[in-house]
């Protein structure tokens, strides 16, 4: 899963890259690269129920869920549609918009004021007009097409990008459109950056730390249905620098009690309407990320395809039974092992072992 930080210029994203990748110093390309190289880090997520089961198999590597971020380059006000880097946006499966809040006069706003809520909702248009953009230039080669020869699959995919067209010159997203299954499938090609999961984060000036857990205080006029984070990019950076006891004392001069990634994830699973769910194989503990709702068969194809096409059943066993019972064998001694079918909704936290014919 790829999940891409972006936004305005010197909104401390690479700051945040360093941050969640734990690197003390993000490793861009260099030279001619650099220019459309956009650095990729993988960040393993924090997870303690993995820990837990971890715990029970000490003789088992654990393996945490890995997902890739990319760390853009700055946009200027109004770049979005133009970036040489949009291809790639889109290919995206989570947006992270990073914003600014921290004063310093030094460092110029491409907007000319620090001001989140008016960067968010400026940067949510600019998605709105690249999609809208698309859905023009399409619409344009449809029409010439269809006054060519009759197409009917090209007619029912114009009916619908015009019935989209008006929603995002209103400034809709084409996520608050309802589209069916079949209307969702026509556009998946397109790659709609207004369709993805979004989340923005606010990078706080120092001063602002106690707004830290609600910065709707400090900028009230914030959406308050907006999944927002924030964060001290400048604070978490130095932390990155020092070993365990002192950053527990540092952090308590803060008064800080947990770090951005654990809150960063939690949130971004949130936002993505991801869930994790567990295997106990032969030599690993493992956590996978699917979203909610995904069939045991397809949780299957996220270990292997040839699970996937071979599946039998799964055999699943609940994170709190598996925990109460100490192991997998004891939790199926005492009946709690559930044999479900390819269609099952994977929930939150099963222990999964995939039966399959090879
Ligand atoms: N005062 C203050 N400065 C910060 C903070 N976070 C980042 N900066 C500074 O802002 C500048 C930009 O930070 P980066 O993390 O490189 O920001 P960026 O969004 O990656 O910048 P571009 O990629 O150039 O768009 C750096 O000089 C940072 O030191 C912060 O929380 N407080
Ligand atoms: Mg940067």
């Amino acid at each position: 899963m790829i999940i891409s930080l972006f936004g305005y210029h010197q909104a401390g994203k690479t700051s945040l890259f360093e941050i969640l990748s734990q690197r003390k110093k993000a490793s861009h390309p260099a030279g001619a690269e650099a220019r459309t190289e956009v650095p990729r880090a993988v960040c393993q997520v924090p997870d303690a129920r993995l820990d837990t089961i971890s715990s029970l198999y000490p003789d088992k590597k654990k393996v945490q869920v890995h997902l890739e971020i990319e760390d853009f380059p700055g946009l200027a006000s109004g770049d979005i549609s133009t970036s040489q880097y949009l291809g790639q946006l889109r290919k995206a499966d989570g947006l992270v918009h990073v914003v600014r809040g921290f004063k310093d006069p030094a460092i110029a706003h491409p907007r000319g004021k620090i001001n989140p809520a008016e960067d968010i909702q400026a940067m949510t248009e600019e998605l709105i007009l690249s999609d809208l953009v698309m859905v023009c230039g399409r619409l344009e080669k449809l029409e010439k097409d269809l006054r060519k020869i009759k197409d009917t699959e090209a007619q029912k995919e114009k009916e619908l990008l015009e019935k989209l067209k008006p929603l995002l010159e209103g400034g809709g997203l084409v996520k608050d459109f309802a589209l069916s299954p079949s209307e969702e499938k026509m556009l998946r090609g397109f790659c709609f950056l207004s369709l993805k999961p979004i989340l923005h984060l606010i990078n706080l000036d120092e001063q602002d730390l106690a707004y830290l857990e609600n910065p709707g205080l400090l900028y009230s006029d914030l959406k308050p249905d907006l999944p927002v984070l924030a964060f001290c990019g400048r604070i978490e950076k130095e932390l990155l620098e020092l070993e365990n006891e002192d950053r527990q004392l540092f952090m308590s001069s803060y008064g800080l009690t947990e770090t951005t990634p654990g809150r960063f994830f939690q949130k971004l699973y949130e936002v993505m309407e991801l869930i994790n769910f567990y295997t106990i194989g032969k030599d690993e503990v493992r956590a996978w990320a699917i979203r909610k709702k995904t069939p045991a068969v397809k949780a299957a194809g996220e270990i292997h395809s040839d699970i996937e096409k071979g599946f039998i059943r799964a055999e699943v066993v609940p994170f709190t039974e598996l925990v109460k019972h100490g192991s997998w064998q004891k939790a199926k001694e005492a009946g709690l092992l559930r044999l479900e079918g390819k269609d099952y909704q994977v929930q939150d936290g099963d222990v999964i072992y995939f039966r399959f014919a090879p």
